[in-house]
This record gives structure tokens, C-alpha cells and sequence, in this order.
């Protein structure tokens, strides 16, 4: 293994995590309230890799690795509510220190799975000695609703290796249905929580 690359990548998941971890913070020392449930960083498996090289047609091999896969680095951040995730979102386009390549909103426009999360594909400067070097990473930003179906659909998915039996998938898509329909009534309920908050507020001020 290329131990100097790797370092680079460790690198850019701390450097990720920590820019991440201070917007946060911000927006919580601006808003009065964190929208983020949790955020957790990994470093891609080489079995995920090797994995992810093969249905994309690659050859195994580091030097491929490094070339075509993007989300070596990856960061899950989950919110409380469908509004916190767009409030995320901005926040970490309005970064300095990441430049956001890509976006995908897997929340407007599910995958065929049913699968719903928002994603960003970034680059991370890490700063070497004499220079910097931006290193690929993506975030991925959901609800502890889509969460949780996604969770027990990745368990599903490696238990039978990507072969669903198609009773279960049909299963999955209707429940990501379910999801959707109950991360839009707490939606309606957390608006109605803050026009609550709002009037009385107001109330107590006169
Ligand atoms: P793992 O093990 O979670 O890391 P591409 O070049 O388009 O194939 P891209 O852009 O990364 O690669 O694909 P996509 O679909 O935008 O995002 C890939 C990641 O989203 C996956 O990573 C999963 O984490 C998640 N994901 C996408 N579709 C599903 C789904 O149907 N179910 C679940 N549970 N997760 C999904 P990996 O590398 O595939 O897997």
C-alpha cells in the first residue's frame, strides 16, 4: 500500500470532519439550535473499494482506486428534519476551505432502490510542506429517518450481495415511501413547534 497517499487521506477525513464540525458549531452559535443529530467520518473498506472497482469495470489495483473512486474519504451527516438538510447543505457550500464538485439531491429525485439522501462531492486542500493537494470526498446528508431505512437496506444489500430477491426490494421502495411521507409530517410538526416558539416569544417581550 501507498502509505504516503493513504496519510493524505487521512488527512483530508480529519481536515473534512473538523471544517465540518466548526460550521456547525457556527450555525448553532447563530440559529440557537443544531440541526445535526450526528456526524460520523469513515475511510472507505478495500473491500468496499474492490467492490465499488469491479461493478465500474476496473481492474483492482491501488493506482485505479485512487483514480476512480471518490468517496475513499467520506463523511455521513444526519439531521433532524428534511429543512435542516437543505440549512446543511448551504452551509457547507458556503465553505471557504471545500470546493463542492457535485452535487446530488437523492431527496427530490430518489434512486430506483428508494433510497433518499443528499450528496456532495467535494475536494479538501490538505496542506503538505510545499504544497497542497486537493483530495476527493463525499458527504452524504439525510434525515434519521432516511438513515434508518438506509442502514437496514446496506445490511440487506450485503447480506445477499447486491441480489435482492425482488419481494423484498418491492418491500424497501414502499417503505422508503413510508419514509418520505413521515419525514414530511414531522416536517409540518417542527413548523408548527416554531411558530409556537415565535408567539411566545413575542408574547413575553410585550
Ligand atoms: P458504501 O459501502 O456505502 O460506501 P457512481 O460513480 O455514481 O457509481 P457514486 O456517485 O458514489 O458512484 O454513487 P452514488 O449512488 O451517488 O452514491 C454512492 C453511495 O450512496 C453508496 O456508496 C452508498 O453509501 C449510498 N447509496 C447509493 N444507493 C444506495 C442504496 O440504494 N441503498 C443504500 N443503502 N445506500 C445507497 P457505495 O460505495 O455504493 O457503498
Amino acid at each position: 500500500m501507498n502509505l504516503t497517499q493513504y496519510y493524505k487521506y487521512e488527512y483530508a477525513k480529519d481536515m473534512l470532519e473538523s471544517e465540518l464540525r466548526i460550521l456547525i458549531k457556527e450555525f448553532e452559535r447563530k440559529h440557537g439550535y443544531t440541526p445535526v443529530e450526528h456526524l460520523k467520518s469513515r475511510m472507505k473498506s478495500s473491500e468496499s473499494i474492490s467492490r465499488k472497482l469491479i461493478k465500474k469495470g476496473y481492474e483492482v489495483t491501488e493506482e485505479n482506486a485512487y483514480k476512480y473512486i471518490d468517496d475513499i474519504v467520506g463523511v455521513r451527516i444526519v439531521v433532524s428534519f428534511l429543512s435542516d438538510v437543505y440549512d446543511v447543505v448551504s452551509l457547507i457550500a458556503s465553505s471557504t476551505n471545500l470546493l463542492v464538485k457535485e452535487r446530488k439531491d437523492y431527496i427530490r429525485s430518489p434512486k430506483s432502490s428508494g433510497y433518499s439522501s443528499y450528496h456532495l462531492k467535494v475536494l479538501v486542500p490538505v496542506y503538505l510542506q510545499d504544497y497542497v493537494e486537493y483530495v476527493p470526498a463525499e458527504i452524504q446528508v439525510r434525515t434519521v429517518a432516511m438513515d434508518f431505512w438506509a442502514s437496514l437496506d446496506h445490511k440487506i444489500r450485503y447480506k445477499f450481495q447486491e441480489e435482492i430477491p425482488s419481494e423484498v426490494q418491492a418491500n424497501m421502495q414502499d417503505y422508503a415511501l413510508d419514509i418520505q411521507e413521515l419525514d414530511r409530517k414531522m416536517y409540518e410538526i417542527n413548523k408548527i413547534m416554531s411558530k409556537y416558539e415565535k408567539d411566545l416569544n413575542e408574547k413575553e417581550n410585550h
